[in-house]
C-alpha cells in the first residue's frame, strides 16, 4: 500500500499554488507514487488568507501559527512556501521536530543562513530539497544525460542566461523581492540562482566570478494590499515611494573548478523576455541549446555527425526521455511550470521512500548560496572572487 504523508504547506502565494497543485497530481502522474502526499494544514499570514488558502488549494485545515504546526506530530513533511526572511527560522524549527523539509529557492538570505539550515537538517538526519525546479524540466534532464554520456565530450564553456521583463517598468510596486532584508539580494538570489543551480547540475562547481552588478531602479511604489504582486500588474505612479536596496542585474564569467570557462546573465528588466532561461554547452565533441520558452526541445549538434547534416537537431522531450514514464505518452504534447513542479514532488518523495537525499538538497542549495555570495562580493569589488 503506498503510503500517505501529511503535508503542512508554509504560504499560500504564487509558490504555495504550485505545490499545492503538484501535491495533488504526482500520484496521477507517476504511479505507483512513492507516497500519497496528504494536503494536511496550510498556514499564511492570518487566519483569513489560511482559511482562504485551504479552500483554494485543497488542505484539509489552515492556521496562522507556523511554529505550532511543524512541531505537530502528525505532520510528516513541512514544506516553506514563504518569502526569503523566514525560510531558515522555519527550516530549523522543522528539522528539530524531525520533519522531513522541501524549501522554495534560495534556500536562505546569505551563506550565513544558509550553513545554519545545513547544519539543522544534518543534525536531524532528515531528508531534505531546494526547489531550483528547471533542473526537473525534462530537456534539461536530457542535456545531463547526454553529458554523462560523453556525447559532447568535454565541456569547454557554458553560457546561461535568466531574462525577464516583469519589473522593467519603473512604476511596478515594491515587491519584497526589492527588499534586502526580505529577500537577501535581488536578481542574484532571484533568478541567478536558478542558472547557478542548472550550470552546478550540467556542468560542475563554480570557483570563481568576476561580475558587474547594478541596480536601475533605486525606488518603487508601496505595494498596495498585503498579497505580492509580481510585475506591472498593478502600477501605482503616483503611490508613496520606498527604496530598492538590491541589484536588479548580475552579468559575470565564470570559472569552473572542472576547467570549463563561462558566463551568466540574469535581470528583470529585459523587456520582451519573459522566462527566458537559456543554456548553451559547447563541448569536445558537440554542443547543446535550451531555451525554457521553448521547454519541449532540446537542440543538439554532434561534431561527428556526417560533414553534409552537420548542425543543430531538434529533440521533442516525450517517454523515451528523463521522466517520460510518468509525463505525457507523445512528444509535443506540452510540459509546462506545473509539470517541473510534479517531477519535483516525485523526486521528493521518491528519496524519503528510499531514505536517499534528492538532488538538489540543503547542501547543493548552500553552495549555491556560496556562488551568489561571490556574485554579491564581486560586483562590489570589481574583482575576481572565489567561491567559498
Ligand atoms: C520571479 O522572478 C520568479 O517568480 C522567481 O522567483 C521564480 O523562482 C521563477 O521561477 C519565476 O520568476
Amino acid at each position: 500500500m503506498t503510503k500517505v504523508m501529511n503535508v503542512a504547506m508554509i504560504g499560500g502565494g504564487f509558490m504555495g499554488k504550485a505545490h499545492a497543485m503538484a501535491y495533488a497530481s504526482m500520484p496521477m502522474f507517476f504511479w505507483p507514487a512513492p507516497a500519497i502526499p496528504h494536503r494536511k494544514v496550510v498556514v499564511d499570514v492570518t487566519d483569513g488568507m489560511a482559511e482562504e488558502a485551504r479552500r483554494r488549494y485543497g488542505f484539509e485545515e489552515a492556521s496562522s501559527d507556523w511554529r505550532a504546526v511543524v512541531n505537530r506530530p502528525d505532520i510528516d513533511v513541512v514544506d516553506i512556501c514563504t518569502p526569503n526572511n523566514v525560510h531558515a527560522e522555519i527550516a530549523i524549527e522543522a528539522a528539530k521536530a524531525g520533519k522531513h523539509i522541501i524549501c522554495e529557492k534560495p534556500l536562505a538570505r546569505t551563506v550565513e543562513e544558509a550553513r545554519a539550515m545545513l547544519d539543522a537538517v544534518k543534525a536531524a538526519g532528515v531528508i531534505h530539497m531546494v526547489a531550483f525546479n528547471y533542473r526537473r524540466t525534462p530537456a534539461v534532464a536530457l542535456a545531463r544525460k547526454y553529458i554523462e554520456e560523453g556525447r559532447i565530450g568535454r565541456i569547454l564553456n557554458f553560457r546561461g542566461t535568466y531574462l525577464q521583463d516583469w519589473s522593467a517598468d519603473p512604476d511596478s510596486p515594491l515587491s519584497w523581492r526589492f527588499q534586502k532584508k526580505i529577500a537577501g539580494s535581488g536578481s542574484v538570489g532571484d533568478i541567478a540562482t536558478h542558472v547557478v543551480d542548472l550550470a552546478h547540475y550540467l556542468v560542475g562547481p563554480i570557483a570563481e566570478v568576476n561580475a558587474l552588478t547594478t541596480t536601475y531602479n533605486k525606488t518603487r511604489p508601496l505595494q498596495q494590499g498585503g498579497v505580492d504582486k509580481l510585475g506591472a500588474a498593478e502600477k501605482a505612479k503616483d503611490a508613496e515611494r520606498g527604496e530598492v536596496d538590491v541589484d536588479d542585474e548580475v552579468v559575470s564569467m565564470l570559472k569552473f573548478e572542472g576547467g570549463a570557462i563561462g558566463s551568466l546573465e540574469a535581470t528583470r528588466n529585459a523587456y520582451g523576455r519573459n522566462n527566458f532561461i537559456t543554456l548553451e554547452i559547447h563541448g569536445t565533441k558537440g554542443s547543446i541549446h535550451f531555451n525554457y520558452e521553448r521547454r519541449d526541445e532540446l537542440q543538439v549538434m554532434f561534431a561527428d555527425d556526417p560533414a553534409d547534416a552537420r548542425g543543430f537537431r531538434t529533440v521533442y522531450t516525450g517517454p523515451a526521455h528523463p521522466y517520460g514514464d510518468g509525463l505525457w505518452p507523445i512528444p509535443g504534447l506540452g510540459i509546462g511550470y506545473s509539470e517541473t513542479k510534479i517531477v519535483e514532488c516525485y523526486d521528493f518523495f521518491s528519496a524519503i521512500a528510499k531514505n536517499r537525499q534528492p538532488s538538489p538538497n540543503f547542501e547543493d542549495g548552500f553552495l549555491t548560496e556560496l556562488v551568489a555570495d561571490a556574485l554579491i562580493r564581486s560586483g562590489e569589488t570589481g574583482q575576481w572572487e572565489k567561491v567559498g
